[in-house]
């Protein structure tokens, strides 16, 4: 198993994110993925290995242009417009919504920044972009790797990509990784592609990417967004639309929700996923479903990875795994490599 890892996502380390009316220390922290890389090499899972570099091109096939500009100059914007801001994280307090025009790019940064963005959770630094970037790499070599005949790769890499969209960031996330690979392996000559989402998190970056297309099917497993993070998207009854219909299932579960509920929701997942017959899929992994995450609300204990990871083996499709949320930092190493070895041991 080809486990592409990420080389700079130490250059995505961040100080704040706002919650409750202040600023608290980022959950989504390096360590997190020093411990998963810790724990599959202690395993020996698999072969690590460092990304190819990818062109703007691969980029443009899911990101808008304007959005991607704004990403790659977003930070030397912000120092400029203080050079003490060099000290501190980008985070927006002006937003684009209610009614609000999306159409004209302001010249101010600020508002850029609240056009691009939905919440104030997703601190930018002068490395976000660079990490975010080669995160991308990490998704899209492994999607390469499986359409060279690779039963399954794995993008070990932070920052996360599901709840970005077309042309906005949130959630920890900048660039969709799941989506990129999915389209890669659509590009690559499969010709239907299956993201199934089992972050704690509904993946709306994804399902807002896809949520108008045939050729790539989006289930997301997720705590129910009437309660749970991003709120505004996740529910059961969007289905996709115009030719999409149909290619999207959100199948949300309550806060509280325990592992033996959870699998049985994993099982109309994956059999969603077998009714689309697709060729290859793409699992946007986030072990934040732990019992012991400080964030999330279900309540899997670790030995159910190895469950996951099996489950996931028997579809006997060509598989990309992407990395996502997951914040028990002491665990997260474990719980990713259960999933990865359970995978293993059935795929054999
Ligand atoms: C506590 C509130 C948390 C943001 C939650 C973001 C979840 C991100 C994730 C990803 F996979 F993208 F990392 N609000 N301060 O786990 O879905
Ligand atoms: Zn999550």
């Amino acid at each position: 198993m080809r486990l592409v890892h990420n080389p700079d996502h130490r250059l995505h380390t961040a100080q704040h994110e706002m919650y409750r009316g202040r600023l608290v220390p980022c959950h989504e922290t390096p360590d997190r993925l020093d411990h998963v890389l810790a724990a599959v090499q202690a395993r020996a899972l698999g072969v690590l290995c460092l990304p190819d570099p990818v062109s703007d091109a691969v980029l443009a096939a899911i990101h808008t242009p304007r959005y991607l500009d704004f990403l790659a100059g977003a930070w030397d914007a912000w120092v400029a417009l203080d050079p003490a801001n060099a000290a501190l994280d980008i985070l927006p307090s002006v937003w684009a919504g209610h009614g609000l025009r999306r159409d004209v790019v302001p010249r101010n940064f600020a508002a850029q920044l609240g056009l691009y963005t939905f919440d104030a959770g997703s601190p930018m630094v002068a490395g976000t972009w660079a990490a975010a970037r080669a995160g991308v790499a990490c998704a899209v070599t492994a999607a390469r790797a499986v359409l060279a005949g690779d039963r399954c790769a794995v993008a070990l890499t932070r920052p996360p990509g599901h709840h970005a969209g077309p042309d906005f960031f949130g959630g920890y996330c900048f660039l969709n990784n799941a989506a990129l690979a999915a389209q890669t392996l659509r590009d690559g000559g499969a010709a239907r592609v299956a993201v199934l989402d089992v972050d704690y998190h509904h993946g709306n970056g994804t399902q807002t990417i896809f949520y108008g297309r045939d050729d790539v099917l989006t289930v997301s497993l997720h705590g129910d967004p009437m309660t749970e993070y991003p709120f505004f998207l996740g529910h059961a009854d969007e289905r996709g639309e115009g030719a999409g219909l149909g290619c999207n299932l959100n199948l949300p579960l309550p806060r509280g929700t325990a592992a033996d509920t959870w699998f049985d929701t994993l099982d109309h997942a994956v059999q969603a996923v077998e009714r689309f017959q697709p060729d290859a899929l793409v699992v946007a992994l986030g072990v934040d479903t732990f019992e012991g995450d400080p964030i999330s609300g279900f309540h899997l204990r670790s030995a159910d990875y190895l469950l996951l990871g099996e489950r996931l083996a028997r579809l006997g499709l060509p598989t990309v795994v992407t990395l996502e949320g997951g914040y028990a930092v002491a665990e997260v190493g474990c719980n990713v490599a259960n999933v990865l070895e359970g995978f293993a041991a059935t795929a054999r």
